[in-house]
């Protein structure tokens, strides 16, 4: 009941206006064309928001500003059909800009922008590293597929358990330290328990650090730069 209505207060929040868009320029130090486009995908033209090539943007992005969290892919679809895709996490907690190193200058071809953590106590977990693939929690804090990447919201703390009923292994996810910005977890390689998704899948999720266990995600101590890359591996 309390996550419903925490999701609910969330989403009024969420849906009252809390704009967070994400521009898109063709030159480095943000120069050159600007494509802008919001959390829905509107603003930038695209009849899908999985592909930039219906706008003439398909690997042409050189620098980007945004708010909240967004997923920037190498490939078309999320790197979803790729294998050795690379791809750029960056939060902004107001507008935050940045060049695009080397791995994904003039590479973009998808983007997203994650609303699962925005949820007061949530975790946004993906079956595929690199935050692409199917959710693996439902509203209720069901676990439907072995999760391989996931983000924590800012401030939030969670515990990861191999049982239904919180009995056996477990694992606490984090979010960063400093306030208001989300952990990142791009794969389960920092895990202890955790980190064959297929030898050891996560059954349930708690609320809060339950467990001995602390594995923090790669940027919990990194206080100025929020953002990072990350290249599957085949
Ligand atoms: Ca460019
Ligand atoms: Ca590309």
């Amino acid at each position: 009941m309390l996550i419903f209505f925490a999701a609910l207060l969330s989403f009024v929040n969420f849906a009252c206006g809390q704009y967070k868009p994400v521009r898109l320029y063709d030159d480095k130090a943000m120069g050159g064309d600007m494509l802008v486009c919001d959390h829905y995908g509107l603003g930038c033209n695209l009849t899908s928001f999985e592909q930039l090539t219906l706008d003439g943007w398909d690997d042409k992005v050189s620098s980007v500003c945004m708010e909240g969290l967004w997923f920037l892919y190498e490939d078309e679809f999320f790197n979803l059909e790729s294998d050795e895709a690379s791809m750029l996490w960056a939060f902004g907690k107001q507008n935050f800009c940045l060049n695009l190193d080397p791995v994904m200058d003039n590479k973009i071809s998808s983007l997203k922008y994650e609303v699962a953590i925005y949820v007061p106590v949530w975790l946004a977990a993906y079956d595929r590293p690199g935050f692409t693939g199917s959710y693996c929690l439902d509203d209720s804090f069901n676990v439907t597929c072995p999760l391989s990447s996931l983000v924590i919201g800012g401030g939030m703390s969670l515990t990861l358990w191999d049982t239904a009923d919180q009995s056996g292994r477990c694992e606490c996810v984090v979010a960063s330290k400093e306030e208001g910005v989300p952990g990142m977890y791009p794969d389960t390689s920092r895990f202890a328990v955790f980190n064959d998704p297929k030898e050891t899948p996560v059954v349930s999720v708690t609320s809060g650090c339950n467990c001995s266990i602390t594995t923090l995600p790669i940027n919990y101590d990194d206080t100025s730069l929020h953002y990072g890359y990350y290249t599957m591996k085949p």
